[in-house]
């Protein structure tokens, strides 16, 4: 028995299962998965530069034989959603599996969304586990299916299934033997005449796993008394059991297909029969689609964001709201970190009045006061395409400076394209990439930039100025961030040169990597501090406004002196301690 996140829990069922190589891109909050992977026994694993890229290394792999895991957030599955929808169509040689990581509630993503909806589209069965034990048992027993199925199975979890601990019984590793790849171009070249073909296997298939999912043990009904019965999946069987102990649950390890007459057989057998879902209606949706009555519960549940056993009770009695107060803790924005190479950019940006259109990344915090730095932000690589489309509806019109601030590894992820775009359309502006060595916002993963792989094997770094130079980019400058009056006047510049594509590579390490960050003896305020506000202005978590003067000061042990703040100071206010750290 091991205690094991969701995450580690599906690692290792993979692993059991014989799974040999594991592909990804981070991401909340799948990213602990490819990472426990990787350290497992006589596995190959990467991080690939996106999703797409990842599950499409995953369907070659699987293609030849291997047992594949893909793992990727939901966001990322729409990054992924053109080979995943093919490949259904295809089908697998070796089983391949892939984690949609979900995020109901936003704990760290840019939107809400229901994974399933994509099995139901692709035609992709899923299971849906609701503890550490079922998301390694179901990821273990995917892959067997996934041959016997000839389809890719999804692992769908959410945030609090992945990242929670619960006990795990492990099991023994399978002898897998790669299966032999043999030339099939009606089951692998999807050309319509082939996939005309393929899309009949796929009802076929629709129908035999109707059938499996009626007996697949990963739905069950546990009988209790029988006033209420709940229809759950995942997460919220958890918050069904803590709110309703008494009540009878149909949980269901497999969301999609559904099994009907399981469903049936529940509804029939309690007097009020509940659909609990999460953050969308995929669950209730289908269930009403099969043709099942469900109870309205006496008061709404929430339509987005993560359910709680609390707000399952108030469902039912909202006069419990009164009685049990939420938890009221101080709020504590997120904020970019002291010394962080990105802030200075935004400061100066801002202090030239563009138009920002930012990107996914720890620099999206540049949107928060007191930078408040940042226009738009929408999906990964989108900041320099919705540049170029802000250049287009301006067209000739006098307008503020558009520029797109993108980082390393979401440059890699889906910029390099956008920016080709630009390039190929003749388009203007200016670009920024935040160059940090490190995808930082999801826990310094290796990226192509900074040329760290997953598993520390030797590889080459790119070079982002050669690279954007190719593309066909004339204006091209390396830039330290932390030099302010460097920083401003590589912005001048390309903010000048108005009728041509600008991109400034601002390069400096993240301060929170160990092995190339050294922090510097920290900044400390003396006697000339005016309270001009100057260096507060920067949104610095180390500088303290003193609430009874408005004068500044540094908290020595947050301060990484990066001297961004003295750089600002027109009183020479802010000098460095003597010594080191
Ligand atoms: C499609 C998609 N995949 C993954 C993520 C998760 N994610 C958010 S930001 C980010 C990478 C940020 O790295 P970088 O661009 O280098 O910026 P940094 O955080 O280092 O400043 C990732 C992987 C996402 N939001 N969307």
């Amino acid at each position: 028995m091991e205690l094991l996140s969701g995450n580690e829990a599906i690692a290792q069922g993979a692993w059991e299962a014989g799974c040999g190589i594991g592909v990804g891109y981070p991401g909340t909050p799948s990213t602990e998965t490819l990472e426990a992977f990787a350290k497992k026994e006589a596995v190959y694993a990467e991080w690939c530069p996106n999703e797409k890229v990842a599950l499409e290394v995953g369907v070659g792999a699987s293609a030849a034989g291997s047992r594949v895991l893909a793992t990727m957030k939901h966001v990322g599955v729409n990054v992924a959603a053109d080979p995943l929808f093919t490949a259904a169509y295809t089908g697998v040689n070796g089983g391949l599996v892939l984690l949609a990581a979900d995020d109901p509630g936003m704990h760290s993503s840019q939107n809400e969304q229901d994974s399933r909806y994509y099995a139901l589209a692709a035609h992709v069965p899923v299971f849906d586990p609701s503890d550490s034990q079922e998301a390694h048992d179901f990821t273990k027993a995917a892959y067997a299916l996934s041959e016997e199925f000839d389809t890719p199975f999804m692992i769908r979890s959410t945030v609090r299934i992945s990242h929670a601990k619960t006990p795990v019984n492990t099991g023994e590793k399978e002898n897998y033997q790669p299966k032999v790849y043999e030339k099939d171009p009606t089951k692998w070249v999807m050309m319509p005449a082939y996939a005309k073909l393929r899309r009949v296997e796929l009802d076929k298939r629709d129908a035999a796993l109707s059938s499996w999912v009626e007996e697949c043990p990963f739905n069950i009904i546990e009988q209790r008394e029988t006033s209420k019965g709940f229809i759950c999946s995942g997460a919220v069987y958890q918050y069904v059991r803590d709110a309703f102990p008494e009540a009878s649950v149909l949980k269901l390890g497999v969301t999609w297909p559904l099994p009907k007459q399981k469903l049936e057989s529940f509804a029939n057998m309690v007097e009020d029969v509940y659909c609990i879902d999460e953050a969308s209606q995929y669950l209730s949706s289908q269930i009403l689609a099969l043709g099942i009555e469900l109870s309205q519960t006496p008061h709404p549940l929430p339509a987005a964001g993560e359910l709680s056993s609390r707000a399952l009770r108030l469902a039912f009695d909202d006069t419990e709201a009164t009685t049990e107060p939420e938890a009221k803790l101080p709020a504590r924005p997120p904020a970019l970190c002291a010394g962080c190479p990105h802030r200075l950019v935004f400061k100066e940006l801002a202090r030239a009045k563009c138009i920002i259109t930012g990107d996914i990344g720890c620099y999206t915090l540049g949107a928060l006061p007191p930078l408040a730095a940042m226009d738009t932000t929408v999906c990964m690589g989108a900041s320099i395409s919705m540049a170029h489309g802000f250049e287009l509806s301006y067209g000739e019109s006098e307008h503020a400076p558009v520029v797109a601030v993108i980082g390393d590894s979401t440059f890699a992820h889906s910029g390099i394209t956008s920016l080709l775009n630009t390039v190929y359309n003749q388009g203007v502006g200016t670009v920024c990439i935040l160059d940090n060595r490190t995808t930082g916002m999801t826990g310094h993963q290796g990226n192509p930039v900074n040329g760290k792989t997953l598993q520390g094997r030797q590889t080459r770094e790119l070079n982002l100025e050669e690279l954007v130079k190719a593309l066909g980019v004339e204006d091209v400058a390396t830039v330290n961030p932390n030099d302010m009056k460097a920083t401003r006047q590589a912005i001048k510049q390309a903010l000048e040169a108005k009728d041509r594509l600008s991109v400034i590579v601002f390069r400096s390490p993240c301060v929170l990597l160990r092995d190339s960050f050294v922090a510097q003896a920290p900044y400390y305020v003396n006697g000339n501090c005016t309270a001009c506000g100057s260096c507060i202005s920067l949104g610095c978590p180390a500088i303290e406004k003193n609430p009874a003067d408005g004068t500044a000061s540094i908290e020595a042990s947050m301060c990484v002196g990066c001297g961004q703040c003295s750089q600002y100071c027109a009183f020479e206010a802010i000098t460095q301690s003597e010594g080191g750290r």
